[in-house]
């Protein structure tokens, strides 16, 4: 297996009971692992709820560390679906030609900046300064503004070798308030000021919905972008096949980008707690109890998928739920399309090779498994094109 692989810790107890068990802060957790039986869940709003208290549903759990509701990701139908209306055309400007233009500007400069280093270091280096760069554009603020961000580091909730971190999150929730507060003083045609506009049944959003929204933003795209963008090098350094393939075949970028998400799931997983009685693959799930939907393990699963641990970079069928499934599906999915799209466009154009000189794997443990989500750090050399 090459070093990059993500390999699936999940397959053995996916095909015997359909299911895992974590322990999270005493508040246990059962991980739904088959394909059918995630998109099953997924659908059940009415049992298994995305409502609940907030942070509950994330795993783990973020309910000590905060009190404010993520929207529209932390509310049920009815209300879910008019929260997120308010948002879902501005999450789909990705796919305006200017602002892919801008995109295109921003991540050619970056790989423009990379080829003419000995050394670096992709995750500090290279992901983190691409998503937040990229962030100034779904934000519609000034390009400067990503320095800030950078300086936090890669996961906004979590520090090195701290599941939560209260103190870390403080400073988002600090930052978001400063921005909302300079938004009601100075209105434009940023995300806070059209957020601070909307109405919802006649009504306007109230501060902390809009922090609800904003907070989301920030903190839902990061990491999850990172893994992927990281993945992606590591990927085509033990792969320079696939590269040379992609330069000569433009035409199938649209589905290794699919691929290459469903491949690395860089989310594992989402919960839902039940508010009934119920079961799952014949399992007892009490009332108030919690579920997770695990999108790493569906998207391995073989009867679903052909050849699921390799990468097939022209898969034809691909119902990958990476980016979750049904009403919640990921509200960032278009711009994170459009980043792997241009990201794998300009690789291809601009480098012919990346070099691995060391790295050191994020590895998540989740009960009895052990998952490989990226990596905490990557060492490389790009080699030009040219
Ligand atoms: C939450 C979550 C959303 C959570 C779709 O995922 O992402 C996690 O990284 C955050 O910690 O708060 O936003």
């Amino acid at each position: 297996m090459k070093k990059s692989a993500l390999p699936d810790p999940f397959e053995e107890a996916r095909l015997q009971a359909g299911l895992g068990h974590i322990n999270d802060q005493d508040d246990p957790v059962l991980m739904v692992l088959r394909h059918k039986d995630v998109r099953k869940c997924a659908h059940q709003w009415q049992r298994f709820q995305s409502g609940a208290e907030p942070g509950r549903i994330v795993v783990p759990s973020e309910v000590n560390i905060r009190k404010t509701r993520q929207i529209p990701f932390e509310l049920d139908p009815p209300q879910h679906g008019q929260y997120r209306a308010v948002v879902e055309q501005w999450f789909k400007r990705p796919l305006e030609p200017a602002y892919r233009a801008a995109l295109k500007v921003q991540i050619d400069d970056l790989i423009d900046e990379v080829l003419g280093k000995e050394k670096v270091e992709v995750v500090s280096e290279f992901s983190l300064p691409l998503q937040s760069r990229a962030l100034t554009l779904l934000l519609n603020i000034p390009y400067e503004e990503a320095e800030t961000w950078i300086s936090w580091g890669t996961h906004v909730f979590r520090s090195e070798g701290e599941a939560l971190d209260g103190d870390k999150a403080a400073i988002l929730y600090d930052y978001i308030d400063e921005q909302i507060d300079q938004a009601i003083d100075n209105p434009g045609e940023d995300l806070y000021s059209v957020l601070l506009r909307a109405e919802v049944e006649g009504k306007k959003l109230t501060r902390e919905e809009v922090k609800g929204v904003m907070i989301l933003t920030f903190a839902g795209g990061r990491d999850t972008v990172i893994n992927a963008v990281t993945n992606s090098i590591a990927y085509f350094a033990d792969h320079p096949e696939s590269l040379v393939r992609l330069r000569e075949e433009p035409e199938i970028m649209g589905k290794a980008v699919e691929e290459l998400i469903r491949y690395f799931a860089p989310l594992t997983h989402m919960g839902r707690v039940a508010t009934e009685d119920t079961e799952v693959c014949e399992h007892a799930v009490q009332a108030d109890s919690r579920i997770s939907l695990c999108w790493a393990s569906a998207n391995r699963d073989a009867s679903v998928f052909e050849k699921p641990n390799e990468v097939v970079l022209d898969r034809k069928l691909n119902p990958h739920l990476s980016f979750g499934f049904g009403h919640h599906k990921c509200l960032g999915a278009t711009h994170t399309r459009q980043i792997m799209k241009i990201l794998l466009h300009s690789l291809t154009e601009k480098v012919k090779s990346i070099q691995i000189e060391d790295r050191s794997e994020n590895i998540e443990e989740w009960g009895q498994f052990n998952r490989k989500v990226g990596y905490h750090s990557i060492h490389v050399s790009f080699n030009s094109n040219s």
